[in-house]
């Protein structure tokens, strides 16, 4: 059965521009994946395309007056030619609008429909006369009902994280009219996900030792609270209109057709190349392959991907499911969320402008890749991007290049040096002892590179031992989904390649021993090559530059090739393939260093002035700007320590927890929104610091008489303890 790799990245929806935390999150990882399988010889369908269906669109469009089929195809094409110039691999990008995505939707809700799946419902929605239209939950705003927070969306409170139906929300209010809705009564249908408990706790629990952590307890918190079938069906214009007779202004609901957009991309890639049955040998099992999907997100869109679309996948049967859900977790921006009504953001689009030439893209993508989010949000900071730019990639790698390639156009006419007659042997000495050891597991090489020692010099073996442990470990990370390991044990690397260059002093030996010395360029290039194709997945530009260097006339980055299977690259980096003889590349400055008025000068563009958005858009609430107060007003606040002696997660929330806690005298209960930070049980008995004279309030029902102190890094939420020992109930000041 032939291995093969599909990999998705979720669907952009095509309501903005990409930025720099989209990248992070789910497109540069699974474009390193992509690349990495490839250059491992791998057969790798990697699929894409927009999402340009949704509320998300429709509230675009009335922001810009266009109507949605405007936004969706400016969106599409901008963020497609960004990933592009970015790029980003795809075997295909394709579009939730197009006719063959409607039919393929629709087909499945028919077969759904028809075999008992879809639970037909009559309820009410609010109505917004004036429009005239049904209000999805993202045009309805109100009171929340558990906290009372009076900016609560139609679905979830962002405040206390409460998920509820948008009629139970207090003082309900249009986003379209800015008037009370009226409730009517309307119809959906329901996907019986409840139907699929079973099946989906074993299948998420068969993965537990293979995905992440943060990924696994959103599946099992949504699995322990019980599924709900879900409705799958909306009262909108814009989207793939619901395939039954009286159902005039009914879609189907973004999130149940969004995901089949795989299936429909798949289809176009196949029909584009002429084999339109071709998108099954991806998506149905088969006898003749072995499928890995890995299915690529950010953080948000966890539950979707790893319970509705494999029940989904489940109910039509013979497809595949996702193998793995490698979900990042945020990027934040210099210290903050990432915020376009408020120009915190960095649009790839932009950034490709402003730093055109390759190798700097290229640089954006080693700085993000040694920084991704993968267990926890991370935070780019343009100063961090200098760093790795002009610290790491001109530093270490371009300046290993250019000393080996000045070196041998000074002293070798600008080739790879003919060996001694007495050293003959040593590409072939070389070339059996790595093919040995890719043979043996990791702790016999570092054996077999010492048996060999009579031959080579302790430099030369230090340097082919690092080359040989190097390519197994980095492929190890990449096969693990650990992307920054990966790109940071690629440098190693680099680093090994210095260390031999300085330790093997050939402008000594040059001249007290040219065998030597040529000895020691020939390594140099072999190691300057294993370098260039070990940086593929994640520098394709730079890559390419340097095994032209290495007078490689067709490089090899992994790029798309049709899904179809190669030849294994990656095997062949430990190898010293580069002849004798070879004419190198022209001397050059691979990456120039990125000045500080750059960096400046990005700074400067952040933040700069906030535009007015509609409430419904707008997922990023300004901190209003804290004015100073008097110490007589702080006196006002009583700040105690307290113990923490009961905790417990609130159901139905993620984000809160019930304590109990301690302040000397009394014992109060406090809702904290801590639960995404800590878990209940590594809290007792714990000293925290309280507002002990906070009004009283309810969230998720649950009272709650004061607040704990936390400090919020937008990156991490840490609770404020006494450092000390000290009787609860003490006053802080
Ligand atoms: N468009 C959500 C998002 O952009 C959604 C992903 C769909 S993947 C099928 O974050
Ligand atoms: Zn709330």
């Amino acid at each position: 059965m032939a291995r093969q790799y599909l990999i998705t990245a979720a669907l952009p929806y095509a309501n903005g521009y990409i930025h720099l935390g989209h990248v992070a999150g789910a497109y540069l990882p699974a474009d390193m994946f992509a690349r990495f399988l490839r250059l491992s010889g791998e057969r790798v369908l990697y699929v894409c395309g927009s999402d340009e269906h949704g509320v998300a669109i429709t509230i675009r469009a009335e922001q810009e007056g266009k109507t949605p089929r405007q936004i969706v195809d400016h969106y599409h094409h901008a963020n497609r030619a960004a990933f592009e110039q970015f790029g980003m691999s795809f075997d295909v990008y394709g579009r939730t609008s197009s006719p063959e995505h409607h039919q393929l939707a629709q087909e499945w809700f028919l077969d759904f429909y028809h075999r008992g799946l879809l639970d037909e419902r009559e309820e009410l929605q609010f109505f917004d006369d004036d429009a005239g239209m049904f209000l999805p939950d993202r045009y309805v705003e109100g009171t929340c009902p558990y906290c009372g927070y009076d900016r609560a969306r139609g679905d979830q409170c962002e405040q206390c994280g409460a998920y509820y139906n948008q009629l139970e929300l207090k003082n309900p209010r249009s986003l379209i009219s800015g008037k009370a809705p009226s409730v009517r009564p309307t119809r959906h249908w329901y996907f019986r996900l409840s139907q699929f408990q079973k099946a989906l706790e074993q299948y998420i629990a068969a993965r537990e030792h293979t995905w992440k952590e943060n990924v696994l307890q959103q599946a099992r918190a949504w699995l322990k609270q019980g599924l709900e079938d879900r409705a799958i069906t909306r009262d909108l214009q814009w989207g793939v209109p619901v395939p039954l007779p009286n159902a005039e202004g009914k879609v189907l609901y973004v999130w149940f057709e969004a995901l089949l957009g795989y299936i429909s991309a798949t289809q176009q890639w196949a029909r584009e190349r002429g084999t339109p049955d071709a998108w099954q040998q991806w998506w149905l099992r088969s006898s003749e392959h072995d499928t890995f999907y890995a299915a690529f997100i950010g953080k948000d869109n966890i539950v979707f991907h790893t319970l509705m679309f494999p029940a989904m996948l489940m109910a039509r049967d013979g497809y595949i499911l996702p193998e793995n859900v490698p979900a990042n977790e945020f990027l934040n921006l210099e210290g903050q969320k990432f915020s376009k009504s408020r120009n915190w953001s960095i649009d790839l689009q932009d950034a490709l402008a402003d730093f055109p030439h390759s190798h700097h893209r290229d640089a954006l993508r080693y700085a993000l890749a040694m920084n991704l989010p993968e267990t926890r949000d991370a935070d780019f900071t343009w100063s961090d991007f200098q760093a790795r730019t002009n610290n790491e990639l001109a530093a270490i790698v371009g300046n290993y290049a250019n000393r080996v390639i000045a070196f041998l156009a000074r002293n070798f006419q600008g080739r790879v040096p003919v060996l001694d007659a007495a050293d003959a042997e040593f590409p072939a000495r070389w070339e059996q002892v790595a093919r040995q050891a890719a043979s043996q597991p990791s702790s016999q090489v570092a054996a077999t590179i010492a048996a060999a020692t009579e031959y080579f010099s302790a430099e030369e073996r230090a340097v082919i031992a690092a080359v040989i442990n190097g390519t197994r470990t980095i492929a190890q990370h990449y096969h693990a989904f650990r992307f920054r390991d990966a790109v940071s044990e690629t440098i190693n690397l680099a680093r090994a390649a210095n260390k031999f260059f300085n330790d093997a002093a050939p402008w000594k030996t040059l001249t007290d021993n040219p065998a030597q010395c040529a000895r020691t360029l020939f390594t140099c290039v072999q190691v300057l090559r294993a370098i260039g194709i070990a940086l593929a997945p994640v520098t394709p530009n730079l890559s390419e530059s340097i095994q032209r260097l290495c007078g490689i006339t067709q490089p090899i980055t992994g790029k798309a090739n049709d899904g179809q299977a190669g030849d294994n690259v990656w095997s062949t980096i430990p190898l010293p393939l580069v002849e004798q003889g070879t004419p190198t590349g022209p001397p050059q400055r691979l990456i120039e260093p990125i000045p500080d008025a750059t960096i400046a000068a990005q700074k400067a563009k952040l933040g700069v002035q906030q535009e007015t958005t509609s409430a419904a858009t707008d997922t990023h609430k300004d901190e209003p700007s804290t004015p100073q107060i008097t110490i007589e007003e702080f006196g006002r606040i009583a700040l105690r320590t307290a113990r923490v002696i009961a905790a417990e997660r609130i159901p139905k929330s993620q984000k809160l927890l019930r304590l109990v806690v301690d302040l000397g005298d009394e014992q109060r209960q406090i809702v904290a929104g801590i639960g995404k930070h800590y878990a209940p049980e590594e809290l007792i008995g714990l000293d925290v610091v309280v507002v002990a004279n906070l009004k009283p309030a309810r969230l998720m029902g649950v009272e709650s008489h004061g607040m704990l102190l936390a400090a919020n890094s937008g990156e991490q939420l840490v609770l404020v303890s006494p450092r000390g020992p000290i009787p609860p109930g003490s006053v802080v000041k």
